[in-house]
């Protein structure tokens, strides 16, 4: 651990990154214990990583064994082909009689305060009651189901029962608007919705269903819905449409035979932010996907039997997919799920659930770590976080301040910090230190995993060995999308055309002389705010929508908490409102487009917006301004003029 100097200055990652060269190797203690103790385990995946993963895949219940391990033709790859399993075999049966069907998988808290614990069977039961439900409302293979849940034990409950009978289930992030909920229903043609009657945020409840039925009105594919009774909110329902979970739960046999898939069937769709307006339904397969989020949860979180982790996330996004359902529940492993925000009933709320519920693995987001940070440490101080062991972080860069600070507030310098990253495309963690290996440095995802290849590319496909390029995935991998909902070309086109047969993850990264990777962030039009990629075009198509709008440009600019956050500028019809007025419609109109979490953080208005002669908006110009940075090359633009105007507009 040399050199101490402090970085100041924590907005600027990418500079303060350039000067990190902290080191810290896991301790002795850690070490012994740890479920990866030898280093060959990189040699021997890269001398043959279709091995590696079939080792780690036979760790799960199979119906058949595969007959091939991978078949790759770029960019299509089949894993385990020929094989058959059901998920759900891997997730809950096994445990039934492997010793865990009394041992609590589930560890619920409420946002009010209210606590329920599931244990294996009772997930397992739970599990077959639904799915028989499902499939009495006429769910079949391949049908697929919307999930719109708040982080209840049902969303997982939900995803395990679609997982059961072979349907493909869509988690829609509770967040979102009922417009985005409508447009992911529609792009799929979903059958069934599962939601409930409400669910508590910052102290209010959310109306679910409320805003499910606002969507529904315009979703012709829908013919039931399922509505979970989370509180008791007095609600419509509509006659035929509309069943109680609990009342099918009661009426439903209580075990289900697993639907048997092969193991390049689809497991989930999920949506994500790509570079125009309209979100990519990316698809998950069985066998591949299981065995990524498998290996990686037990090596990367070192999870042992009475371990209890808690991973932070939502289910509605592929962190809760991949290490809350599906890895965890694999291994077996005891589990906190909560509800609400960090800050309900007092900020020191997660410190208490880690406290009292004897969390043992944490994994969260930077952002979430920046807002402790500013919250203060007598939150966490207050509070026994002695049985933390291991902490992780996703979702975004994180700036090496944020990282010492949960080392030593969170972590009293005696947890290894897991750095990982991936995307919802790649289903599980692709770099990431080994814990009880890896030597770590603050900022940075150090290596890629056993059996993954990456790199970092220049624009034409050239390595490069020590310096800034563009992260690169060189080989397949088990967890990989398959390809986008209904878009063929756009999978082939996103991820595949860069470099040949070569997956092109959107991000700009740099290698150091010592081979670590440094994730840098988006190098497209996606942004992302507080861990969640949001694309600037979707933003940009929504505020043009408003009567008042003319054009927008909407653009990313460094935020102390959240990483990044959006700037609109926007030119707009006269009007007799005033600026501020009209900031406050445009961002409720964001909101309600596509959900809170897509609200711009500023909108200046201008008369006009920097363009080129053939009238292309340039908005690395204004991203330039939003920065505070110097302006980049201005002589293509049409007007010169514009830019000052703008420049003083935002500076006011
Ligand atoms: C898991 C998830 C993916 C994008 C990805 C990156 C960024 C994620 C890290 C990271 C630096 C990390 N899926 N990202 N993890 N950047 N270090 N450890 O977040 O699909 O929602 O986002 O997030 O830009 O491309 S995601």
């Amino acid at each position: 651990m040399k050199n101490k100097k402090q970085h100041k200055n924590s907005s600027k990652t990418i500079d303060t990154l350039l000067i990190e060269n902290r080191k810290f190797k896991p301790k002795d203690s850690f070490k012994k214990q740890a479920n990866v103790r030898n280093a060959d385990i990189y040699k021997t995946a890269r001398k043959n990583p279709v091995k590696f993963w079939e080792k780690m895949a036979s760790e799960l219940v199979w119906k058949k064994k595969w007959e091939k391990g991978l078949i790759w033709k770029a960019p299509d790859a089949r894993w385990f082909d020929g094989g058959k399993l059901n998920v759900t075999e891997s997730c809950l049966d096994q445990h039934i009689t492997n010793g865990n069907r009394n041992k609590a998988a589930l560890i619920w808290e409420g946002e009010p305060g209210d606590k329920r614990t599931f244990t294996y069977y009772d997930i397992y039961r739970d599990v077959n009651k639904f799915a028989n439900a499902l499939k009495s409302l006429g769910v079949k293979k391949g049908d697929r189901v919307a999930i719109y849940l708040p982080m209840i034990p049902e969303i997982m409950i939900s995803m395990l029962a679609c997982a059961r009978i072979g349907a493909i289930h869509s988690v829609v992030f509770g967040g979102f608007s009922p417009e985005s909920l409508k447009d992911r229903i529609n792009d799929s043609q979903v059958k069934l919705l599962i939601t409930a009657d409400g669910g508590y945020r910052k102290g209010q409840v959310i109306p679910l269903k409320h805003d499910a039925d606002v969507a529904l009105a315009d979703c012709p594919s829908i013919e039931h819905v399922v509505v979970v009774n989370r509180g008791g909110f007095l609600l419509r329902f509509k006659e035929g449409r509309d069943h109680w979970y609990h009342e099918l739960l009661e009426k439903a046999d209580s075990f289900c035979k697993p639907t048997y898939m092969d193991s390049e069937d689809p497991l989930f769709i999920l949506y994500t932010s790509g570079t125009t307006g309209k979100p990519k339904g990316i698809m998950h397969t069985c066998g591949g996907y299981l065995t990524g989020v498998y290996a990686t949860t037990k090596y990367v979180f070192d999870l042992k039997n009475d371990d209890v982790f808690w991973c932070t996330a939502d289910c509605g996004w592929v962190t809760g997919h991949s290490y809350i359902v599906y890895g965890p529940m694999a291994n077996g492993a005891t589990q906190v799920m909560y509800e609400g925000t960090p800050n309900y009933p007092d900020k020191n709320r997660f410190w208490k659930i880690v406290e009292e519920h004897g969390v043992s693995v944490f994994y969260t987001a930077p952002t979430a770590i920046r807002t402790f940070m500013y919250w203060g440490r007598e939150y966490p101080d207050g509070c026994d976080l002695s049985s933390l062991r291991l902490l992780g972080t996703v979702g975004e860069p994180i700036n090496p301040e944020a990282w010492i600070w949960y080392n030593e507030v969170i972590g009293h310098k005696n947890c290894p910090i897991v750095d990982t990253w991936w995307q919802t495309e790649t289903g599980h963690i692709l770099i990431t230190p080994l814990p009880g290996l890896t030597t770590t440095k603050p900022g940075s995802a150090t290596f890629a995993f056993p059996g993954i290849e990456a790199a970092i590319l220049d624009e034409n496909g050239n390595e490069i060995k020590n310096g800034g390029g563009f992260l690169a995935i060189k080989t397949p991998w088990p967890g990989m999308l398959r390809g986008i909902w209904g878009d063929r070309e756009r999978y082939v086109e996103t991820y595949w055309t860069k470099w040949k047969d070569i997956y092109f993850p959107g991000d700009g990264a740099k290698i150091d002389s010592e081979k670590y990777l440094w994730i840098l962030g988006r190098v497209d039009d996606v942004i992302n705010i507080s861990g969640h990629r949001i694309s600037t075009m979707e933003v940009e198509s929504a505020l043009v929508e408003h009567e008042s709008v003319t054009e927008a440009a909407v653009v990313g600019s460094p935020h102390k908490i959240k990483g990044e956050c959006m700037v609109a500028f926007v030119t707009t019809l006269k009007s007799k409102k005033s600026e501020s007025e009209l900031a406050k419609i445009l961002t409720d109109f964001v909101s309600h487009k596509i959900g809170a979490i897509a609200r711009p953080e500023k909108i200046i208005f201008t008369p006009d917006l920097p363009k080129t002669r053939s009238g292309k908006i340039m908005r690395r110009l204004l991203k330039d301004i939003a920065s505070g940075k110097v302006l980049g090359d201005t002589t293509t633009l049409a007007d010169p003029n514009v830019l000052s105007k703008i420049k003083s507009k935002y500076e006011d």
